[in-house]
């Protein structure tokens, strides 16, 4: 699949989430992901509107929005997306029993379902996670037709000491291949094993061209290394815009990185 162009595997895929941004990925040209990790309403619009054009996805941790309102917060961000075209990944990473995670993905403040066409959960409750989300997701798809979700499970993580490795990150990719109806990708930094009738789209955080790390455990590998290595789309955020970083010129670099090793990638 890594050799396999966007497209050709939008075609066979069985989730209509992963098609989507697969055939969004082909149109635009980029497999950029931008990590918005501010903590303002205005930072997290004013960024989702420059950075548009060059993402196929804005990722959020909606909880650290301290100005959030739904009506303020996502009303606006759903009519960038719209504007720009991208796709919404709330990187919730829920952790809870099935039933506790279907409550946190509908219901509280944020109702995640409702807006996000992704999110995230770790392995490490087992099965249930994944029914439990997935329960939420069925009664929203159901009340809004044509409209799809998709879960990616945690395999790996970027940050050093990691314990989501070995053992842990091979039985949460079998529960991503026993819930391949609604799980259709991993965040990972590797390919993780699949059958030749799968295809698994991996999400690679922890990557930055300028930076080694954080000095608060994040690991950083560049854009090439990444891709080549078979991530499908690179996760950026501070790469984007911390440190004064001027957001447009970082999101065309980025852009241009990512696309130019995935071309090279199908090349070969
Ligand atoms: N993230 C990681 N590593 C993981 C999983 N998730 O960094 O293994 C998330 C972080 C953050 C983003 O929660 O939102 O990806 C990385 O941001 P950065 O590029 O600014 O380090």
């Amino acid at each position: 699949n890594v050799q396999l162009s966007y497209e050709a595997r939008a075609q066979k895929h069985s989730s209509a989430t992963a098609a989507r941004l697969l055939n969004l990925m082909a149109t635009k040209k980029t497999n950029l992901c931008a990590s918005l990790d501010v903590t303002t309403t205005a930072e997290l619009l004013a960024l989702a509107d420059k950075l548009g054009p060059y993402i196929v996805m804005v990722k959020t941790h909606i909880d650290i929005i301290s100005d959030f309102t739904y009506a303020g917060t996502v009303e606006p961000l759903l009519a960038l997306a719209q504007k720009h075209q991208f796709m919404l990944f709330e990187d919730r990473k829920f952790a809870d029993i099935g039933s506790t995670v279907k409550n946190q993905y509908a219901s509280g403040v944020y109702r995640i379902v409702q807006w996000a066409d992704i999110t995230n959960a770790h392995g490490v409750p087992g099965d249930g996670i994944v029914k439990g989300l997935e329960a939420a997701a069925t009664e929203f798809v159901a009340e809004h037709p044509g409209a799809d979700r998709g879960l990616i499970m945690l395999a790996e993580l970027s940050s050093k000491g990691s314990l989501a490795t070995g053992e842990y990150t091979q039985k949460t990719v079998e529960i991503a291949k026993n819930n391949k109806q609604f799980v259709f990708g991993f965040i990972a930094q590797n390919r993780m094993d699949e059958a030749a009738d799968e295809d698994f789209l991996v999400l690679t955080p922890g990557v930055g061209l300028d930076d080694k790390g954080d000095g608060l455990g994040q690991q950083y590998r560049p854009v090439d290394t990444v891709v080549k290595g078979g991530s499908d789309v690179i996760i950026v955020g501070r790469g984007l815009f911390g440190k004064g970083r001027d957001p447009i010129a970082e999101g065309k670099r980025y852009r241009d990185a990512g696309w130019n090793a995935y071309l090279e990638r199908i090349q070969n």
